[in-house]
């Protein structure tokens, strides 16, 4: 067998800066000379592509943000000829309108490169398998990782999401050595592998799970019930390509992001401001050679920090911390400000209760009301909800600052999803 030749390339620091240096230059030219709405944007701040000469210069930009994805929809930021489109993909968005983005043929090409080393970071071979499970078609999920592993040159089997039964016999099948699914779609093909007692005829041992926020909990879950040996977080958006923008490494010290194609920067989400190395804040992403739509200082409303310092690892692309949440997903319940993760980190200390939870807000006689419901593990006793459902209430008491009802339903009540998982119900007005 020919070997798996390298993707990542080790670029020093110094390195990484003159790329962005020249890719942030680029970037800015392009899209200031051939999208409308970004020329319209760069002259109302004041700045010409000759005014970006350093890194430094990235601060006197203005930032692109989902708004401007609605001027120009269909095909919104687009800064080439038509004729150099040769896809699109489509996210749903959280707000209304889908978020549709377009590529040229060296758009997919790079996206092509930045997956591979994905698949190289996990430490994949070519003669993995890779069961993908993850939607095709309008979003970018099964196309990236896909495109990726035949660059790469491991074996895809490509089957989507859903169809638990024939997810399972596939992979016993063809002994699928990787699963690329969301979190909750792994948990999903775990307990449904349990319930048949099938671990031992899966050759599974590595997924690479994304596109959603999991707990420690949850990884350890599917981790255990399908047999695997390691898991890695890849993250990514349709605004940036899609999946594969980072990925964890086999050190579990955070997520490189391949910083020769994107620059991250993390902002105080209310000044705008850079926040201290290693504070959480909202990451910013500017795009290095995108043709078709650019991104200028893209705020994607997600949450993270930079990890700084050098990996154990050895890869000299720097990391960030796993995505925490969405800034939007923010709840803000009796005046208090809550991220559904903070509900995922109380379950952390209970270890009879799943890893999943619903919180379901409404608005009762003018007062928010907040109802969470938990699951109990299979084999726990049922004797013990009650003191549990109280403890659990009064964790959340102490650590949120907010009071809620909470119910403990029956091993595996809880709606699952084979795609992104929807924590929140939100009944209020
Ligand atoms: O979810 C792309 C993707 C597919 C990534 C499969 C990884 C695996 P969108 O539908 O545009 O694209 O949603 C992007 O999903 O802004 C984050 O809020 C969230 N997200 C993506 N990856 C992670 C992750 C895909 N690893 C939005 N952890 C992003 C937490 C994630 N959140």
């Amino acid at each position: 067998m020919s070997k798996t030749p390298s993707f990542i390339p080790s670029l020093s620091a110094d390195e990484i800066a003159a790329r962005q240096t020249e890719g942030l230059i680029w970037t800015v030219r392009h899209a200031y000379e051939n999208s409308p709405h970004y020329r319209t944007k760069l002259d109302a701040a004041g700045v010409q592509p000759g005014d970006i000469r350093s890194l430094d210069d990235l601060a006197k930009l203005p930032f692109t943000s989902v708004e401007d994805l609605r001027d120009g929809y269909p095909l919104p930021l687009l800064s080439v000829p038509e004729e150099d489109v040769v896809r699109i993909h489509a996210s749903s968005g959280t707000t209304g309108k889908r978020k549709i983005l377009a590529y040229t043929q060296n758009d997919i090409d790079t996206w092509k490169e930045m997956f591979a080393r994905c698949y190289e970071l996990a430490g994949l071979t070519r003669l993995d398998r890779v069961q993908i499970s993850v939607g095709y078609g309008l979003w970018t999920a099964g196309a990236g990782f896909q495109l990726g592993c035949e660059r790469f040159g491991a074996m895809a089997v490509p089957v989507g999401p859903g169809n638990l039964e024939m997810q399972l016999a596939l992979a016993e099948d063809v002994q699928a050595t990787c699963l690329c699914s969301t979190a909750s779609m792994a948990l999903l093909m775990g307990e449904e592998a349990e319930k048949r007692g099938m671990v031992d005829r899966l050759a599974l041992k590595r997924c690479i799970f994304g596109a959603e926020t999991h707990s420690r909990k949850m990884r350890e879950s599917f981790t255990e019930k399908l047999g695997l040996e390691d898991s890695f977080d890849i993250a990514g958006l349709t605004e940036l390509y899609g999946p594969g923008s980072a990925l964890e490494c086999s050190a579990h010290e955070g997520l490189h992001y391949w910083a020769d194609i994107f620059i991250l920067e993390i902002v105080d989400p209310q000044t705008l401001q850079p926040v201290e190395p290693g504070d959480v804040g909202e990451m910013v992403v500017t795009t290095l050679k995108k043709e078709a739509a650019p991104l200028i200082r893209y705020r994607t409303r997600d949450l993270s920090r930079l990890l700084p310092g050098a990996c154990s690892c050895g890869v000299t692309m720097p990391r960030h911390a796993p995505i925490m949440g969405r800034s939007d997903d923010m709840i803000i319940y009796r005046g208090v400000n809550i991220y559904p993760g903070q509900i995922a980190d109380v379950l952390e200390q209970f270890p009879q209760l799943s890893s999943e939870y619903r919180i379901f807000l409404e608005r009762r006689e003018g007062r928010d009301t907040m109802a969470i419901k938990v699951e109990r593990k299979a084999g726990v006793d049922a004797a013990g909800d009650e003191e549990c459902a109280d403890r659990f209430a009064i964790t959340l008491r102490d650590k949120l600052l907010a009071r809620a009802s909470v119910e403990i339903l029956e091993p595996g009540e809880l709606p699952r999803s084979f795609a992104k998982s929807k924590r929140v119900v939100d009944d209020r007005d």
